[in-house]
């Protein structure tokens, strides 16, 4: 068919498959679209030509597309000898409105002719489909059911072969591809192809970034070898030591403005993150990822550090962060998966990323749904909004080294410097609330002034405060109507409080329980001596009699 053919115009110099559009690789008058395909691939054959195959062609048109904005046809083909497609091979091979042939990409295999492959299976699909079951249980584990199991028999490498990929999630997930030789039952190739993906060619590379705040962020990024990107995610290190305690993997993504509501719900549906955040070189652009990156490093620091808890469940689980989450959204969650940071709107919040404290309070949530999971409504939930904050100020002070009460004050009123935070824990009263919330106009310091409403599913933000001035007059000491409470100090503190989440309050506990479980978790540190509570138990009743939560 090739030597029938009329040449109409030019060809280009051998060697170039790709012209501009207005340029012709290739013409020929009077044939179909499928017959110009077949006669310019045919043409690249140097060698033994197609026809000694014997059946058909050696290029087998596999998909085809109109453009019609470009007036352009564009086809897909695959090699196939004896009617047997050649596994990895494929041209395309595009023609325009003339069906002149303007590019094309894609070897072709030259003097097939000469090869003498078998084209009848000796072993059927079936046998091949069960050596192939065998080899990757061999790898993971005794597999109940394939999610799925396609077998195609095709050429490779000049040999007639069962091509089969199959599908697995259980034991493991995997996507096998396995080449079977159909004469003798040989594994020729095999390969997991879910596994390769899954894991790229990464290396550990140090990194820096500037914060929210400006100040310059050294950490360990991940670099890709193969696209040389580098991206925002800490490796896991095993043992750490003293100096780089950093042995929990750290993870930052990017929203882009996703709005809060879906990202929520498709990241705890699905584990959604969002998008890389990535660099061509070891500087990272974004102030609010680096701020995410290395506070939820600092954080952690504090709970392995102080606490022995290796990450938020104890088991070492990756910390991960999104950022840039909805358009100016005043606020920052954890999900049950991952910490969430918007931008904020910039008058009443900055960047949520920003702010320790933000992060010591949206981590320490993860803590408590690993252990005590206190219900996020009415007492329990104050309760656990009060343990996010008292966490969160005890993470910021030890990553600081600096003594702060406050609530966000790095991130609270960009534009008003020095005018504290969103809450404070040394002086709840001193913020403003909303008057809709307390007639008070003020956060509560008093069990007798918490807000029984039903917003802000039972004032979780605002009652809190009662157990914030509670461990902060433990910590600290004061007087605080008309109570005395002599302060024991932070170290002392936060392992009474840590004590009492884990291992004495519950998912209901509310004021009382809480004010308990603080009395038992001291008790059990600091012993009572002939009957008398220690100073560290009389400071922690002390605390609880001043903001009037009564014992039982
Ligand atoms: S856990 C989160 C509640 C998120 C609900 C929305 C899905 C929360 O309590 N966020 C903190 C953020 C924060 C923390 C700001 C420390 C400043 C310092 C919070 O206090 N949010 C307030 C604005 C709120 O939700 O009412
Ligand atoms: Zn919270
Ligand atoms: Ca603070």
């Amino acid at each position: 068919m090739a030597l029938s053919l009329a040449f109409g115009g030019g060809v280009l110099p051998s060697g170039s498959t790709f012209a501009q559009e207005s340029q012709v690789l290739f013409q020929a008058e009077g044939l179909s679209k499928h017959e110009v395909v077949q006669a310019y691939l045919q043409s690249q054959l140097t060698g033994v030509q197609a026809k000694s195959l014997g059946t058909g062609s050696q290029f087998k048109i596999i998909s085809e597309y109109t453009d019609s904005a470009t007036n352009t046809y564009h086809v897909r083909t695959i090699e196939q000898y004896k009617g047997i497609p050649i596994y990895g091979t494929g041209q395309t091979v595009a023609l325009n409105s003339n069906n002149d042939v303007f590019a094309s990409f894609g070897k072709v295999t030259q003097n097939l002719g000469r090869s003498l492959i078998p084209t009848e299976a000796s072993i059927s699909e079936e046998e091949a489909i069960d050596i192939v079951k065998q080899g990757v249980e061999a790898e993971i584990g005794e597999v109940k059911g394939y999610d799925g199991i396609e077998s195609e028999l095709m050429i490779f490498q000049n040999r007639l072969a069962y091509v089969i990929t199959a599908s697995t999630s259980i034991p493991a997930p995997g996507y096998f591809h396995y080449f079977i030789d159909a004469t003798t039952g040989d594994v020729i190739e095999e390969f997991n192809a879910l596994h390769e993906a899954e894991l790229p060619d990464v290396e550990p590379v140090p990194v820096k970034g500037l914060n929210v705040f400006g100040k310059m962020q050294n950490f360990i990024a991940v670099k890709d070898a193969t696209t040389n990107k580098t991206y925002m995610h800490t490796p896991h290190i095993s043992g750490g030591t003293t100096t780089n305690p950093n042995i929990v993997g750290v993870s930052t993504y990017d929203a882009r403005r996703m709005g809060e509501t879906p990202f929520i719900l498709l990241s705890a549906l699905f584990g959604f993150t969002g998008f890389e955040v990535e660099t061509g070189n070891s500087f990272f652009a974004d102030p609010a990822a680096v701020s995410a990156h290395t506070n939820s490093m600092k954080i952690n620091d504090y709970f392995q550090k102080i606490h022995k808890r290796n990450s938020l469940d104890d088991k070492g689980m990756r910390l991960i962060s999104t950022v840039h989450i909805g358009s100016k959204w005043n606020n920052a969650a954890w999900n049950g998966k991952q910490m969430l940071y918007g931008d904020g709107d910039g008058i009443i919040l900055g960047s949520l990323a920003g702010g320790l404290d933000v992060a010591g309070h949206e981590m320490t949530h993860g803590v408590i749904e690993n252990t005590t999971d206190l219900i996020y409504q009415d007492e329990s939930g104050a309760i656990n909004e009060s343990l996010a904050d008292i966490f969160g100020a005890y993470g910021e002070m030890y990553a600081t080294g600096t003594v702060d009460w406050d609530m966000g004050e790095d991130i609270y009123t960009p534009n008003i410097p020095g005018d504290g935070g969103l809450r404070s824990l040394s002086d709840p009263t001193s913020v403003r609330l909303s008057t809709t919330y307390l007639p008070s106009g003020h956060y509560p310091d008093h069990y007798d002034d918490r807000y029984l409403g039903t917003l802000d599913r039972g004032g979780v933000h605002i009652n809190s405060s009662i157990n914030n001035k509670a461990a902060y007059l433990i910590t600290d000491g004061g007087t605080h109507y008309g109570v005395t409470v002599q302060g024991i100090g932070r170290t002392k503190a936060e392992k009474i409080f840590y004590r009492a989440l884990t291992l004495y309050l519950t998912p209901s506990s509310g004021f009382k329980d809480m004010r308990e479980a603080a009395i038992q978790a001291s008790r059990d540190l600091y012993k009572d001596r002939n009957g008398q509570p220690s100073p560290e138990t009389a400071a922690v009743i002390a605390a609880y009699d001043a903001v009037g939560v009564p014992a039982e």
